[in-house]
């Protein structure tokens, strides 16, 4: 593989497996409490901070009522940023002090919180007063292309919204391989990614990757993988991602 398709091909296959990239989300923070990021903001100190609503806590009603939107907002929205800081702030800890025994918990809570964070700062700018009706121009034309028409891409967002088991959100992402729409549905927020987080490093851990050299021994085999680990690419990944945020 040459440089450059080497790098295309490392650029394509980090947004594919990313599943979900947020676009700038545009909400009015002021730029000195942010630091380059597109829409969910983050503090001098790299500490997350709860985005602005862009439109007053009365202004979907009748839709969406006041109290339900003060509330989802200022207290719900609010407990995944503080829990995303939180976790972040105990494995910070847990680092210094060399102690791995938490972090297996912990990274369900980044996880978790980091996921919730991420999908409600999309819902609010997903949602406005002046909203309603149906897409148009592009978004429009790779609706039709995707579903045949609105109505029935309609019908079936709805269809995973509503089927979703317990808690958790309808989805639709735009998967970057081929351009295409597709609807997805997510349990709790995360199971157990962060949506718009883009891989930069993955090591695969399926039997089927290890098992026949090292048997049940994975710890091993995750040992040994990083004799093989192309820091090089990672980098190259790495700073791919810098430019977007
Ligand atoms: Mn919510």
């Amino acid at each position: 593989m040459d440089e450059l398709t080497r790098r295309d091909w490392l650029r394509a296959a980090g947004v594919a497996t990313g599943g979900l990239v947020l676009p700038g989300l545009g909400c009015a923070v002021a730029a000195d409490t942010m630091v380059g990021q597109a829409g969910v903001p983050v503090a001098e100190d790299g500490s997350y901070l709860l985005p602005p609503l862009p439109y007053a806590y009365n202004a979907l009603e009748p839709h969406i009522d006041e109290e339900t939107l003060r509330t989802h907002h200022g207290k719900h929205h609010a407990a995944y940023v503080n829990g995303l800081n939180a976790a972040l702030g105990a494995l910070a800890g847990a680092r210094t002090k060399g102690d791995t025994s938490a972090v297996p918990g912990l990274v369900k809570k980044v996880a978790f919180h980091g996921s919730g964070h991420v999908l409600h700062s999309l819902y609010w700018v997903n949602l406005s007063p002046k909203g309603g009706g149906e897409p148009e121009g592009d978004l429009a034309a790779a609706i039709r292309r995707e579903f045949g028409s609105y109505a029935t891409f309609k019908k079936e967002l709805v269809a995973a919204t509503n089927a979703v088991e317990g808690s958790g959100w309808g989805i639709l992402v735009r998967e970057p391989w081929s351009g295409r729409l597709v609807i997805l549905a997510a349990e709790k927020h995360e199971n157990f990614t962060v949506w718009g987080a883009i891989p930069l490093l993955v090591i695969d851990v399926w039997e089927h990757a290890y098992y026949l050299k090292y048997k049940n021994m994975r710890a091993a085999y995750v040992d040994a993988i990083f004799n093989v680990i192309d820091w090089e690419a990672v980098a190259t990944r790495h700073a791919w991602v810098g430019k977007l945020v």
